[in-house]
């Protein structure tokens, strides 16, 4: 068999084994502070980002606001000396702000977050998007989770800040998403698992055979 054919081989089989190369799901996690200085109230939540076949799943508790709808978001910077320095919504494509489930919408719009209870009421969180990623130009890791005051109009206000924020009002809680798992993947260019040097083994057999 000439080289040419050799060559193509190899590389279906390399294709092959990087097609099914498994890296485990990408999990990333924030932990949710009261980080306003003119709001005292008790506020604290863990909320934690998983890879799926059907999207990103949010899933979390928050505790600290009563019943009610809230404003709940991805901001661009993961910087949290007040909630206020994480900046605007991470958006970016540059559209206008809008609900989880809008075709038009900040890639951060995570919509609202219900409160069940009186005062320390509970929010039990469990969304899919199909938007926000953990890996690729919608990646949120590094960027900041923050929870608002009010609740969020989702674009359909009909003003300037409805457009932009939802009008949820102030920042009551916010944390930096970081890194949960896995702990290594996230470093290496190229992923790998076991069954890549099944395939370059047989690849080698085949080259060698052919
Ligand atoms: C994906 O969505 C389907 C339909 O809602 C559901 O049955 C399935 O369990 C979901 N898969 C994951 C990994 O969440
Ligand atoms: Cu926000």
């Amino acid at each position: 068999m000439d080289l040419l054919k050799r060559c193509s081989i190899l590389l279906t089989i390399l294709a092959a084994a990087n097609a099914n190369a498994v890296e485990p799901p990408r999990q990333a996690v924030a932990t949710l502070l009261n980080r306003n200085p003119l709001d005292n109230r008790d506020i604290t939540g863990t909320v934690v980002f998983t890879e799926t076949s059907n999207g990103t799943q949010i899933t979390g508790t928050i505790v600290g606001l009563p019943a009610g709808k809230y404003g709940f978001h991805v901001h661009e910077m993961g910087t949290i000396v007040t909630c206020d320095a994480a900046g605007g919504h991470f958006n970016p494509d540059g559209t206008n702000h809008g609900g989880i489930d809008h075709e038009v919408r900040h890639v951060g719009d995570l919509g609202n977050v219900e409160f069940e209870g009186a005062i320390l009421g509970v929010s039990n969180i469990n969304i899919v998007d199909t938007v926000l990623t953990l890996r690729g130009r919608n990646n949120i890791v590094g960027r900041t989770l923050v929870l608002h005051a009010e609740e969020d109009d989702l674009g359909l206000g009909g003003n300037e800040g409805s457009l932009t924020t939802g009008n949820a009002g102030a920042r009551v809680a916010c944390g930096v998403i970081g890194i949960a798992a896995p702990l290594d993947p996230w470093n290496s260019a190229a992923t790998s698992s076991p069954s890549i040097l099944v395939f370059i083994a047989s690849a080698i057999f085949v080259y060698v055979r052919a």
